[in-house]
């Protein structure tokens, strides 16, 4: 049986629990992190005191792209795990650069969610979402070439990227001059794990 460790409005969470549907697999979730705190045994399991961790028999895992490449490989086949490292690759990128953009829209998503209008800092609001605009098309003129970030098919590169593009738009994002990002978003919609895991409430 699988474990996954971790409160669902994480965007790391997110991921974890959107892939694992994506394969299928039997899962328990528990809350913690955030409001829900740290109980001394997760620590033992996760000493960075972060959520997600994922067990899967023996395997104690964090690090959430650790965790889908895991999955991935061990249960996506072909499709989420290509043999060829080339074809791999493509995905792979796109799953690490999403701490870029994560790093980029941070401050809107703090000023925004999780701050009261008279805390926020509305400079570092606008500044963080043109920044993450300005990366969100690299995204979309890659998404002009092929349909999904990893490729032909749907695969890891979407996982990470997906879980915040709901968080762009949802905080203001402006999609209007990116029409293959916003194709790739309503793509994403009609994914009953995104759907589930990811267009949930952002606070
Ligand atoms: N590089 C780590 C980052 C994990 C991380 O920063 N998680 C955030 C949530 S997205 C967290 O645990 N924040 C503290 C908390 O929720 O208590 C990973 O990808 O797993």
């Amino acid at each position: 049986m699988i474990t996954i460790w971790g409160r669902t409005n994480s965007h790391n969470v997110k991921k974890v629990l959107w892939l694992a549907e994506e394969l299928g697999l039997d899962f328990v979730r528990h809350d913690v992190g955030g409001a829900f705190g740290y109980p001394d045994d997760y620590i033992s399991k996760n000493p960075n005191r972060l959520v997600p961790t994922l067990e899967d028999g023996d395997l104690v895992l964090w690090e959430s792209n650790a965790i889908l490449r895991y999955l991935a490989a061990q249960y996506g086949g072909e499709a989420f795990w290509p043999l060829s490292p080339a074809q791999r690759a493509v995905g792979d990128k796109w799953m690490d650069w999403q701490f870029t953009l994560a790093e980029a829209q941070r401050e809107a998503f703090l000023g925004i969610v999780r701050m009261t209008p008279e805390a926020r800092d509305s400079a570092a609001v606008e500044k963080s979402l043109s920044a993450s605009a300005r990366l969100w098309r690299m995204a979309d003129e890659a998404l002009g070439r092929s349909l999904w970030l990893s490729g032909d098919g749907f695969g890891i590169g979407d996982i990470g990227l997906g879980a915040y593009v709901h968080t762009f738009f949802s905080i203001g994002g402006d999609m209007s001059n990116m029409p293959h990002l916003k194709g790739w978003y309503e793509r994403l919609q009609q994914r009953p794990g995104y759907a589930r895991h990811v267009m949930i409430p952002l606070t």
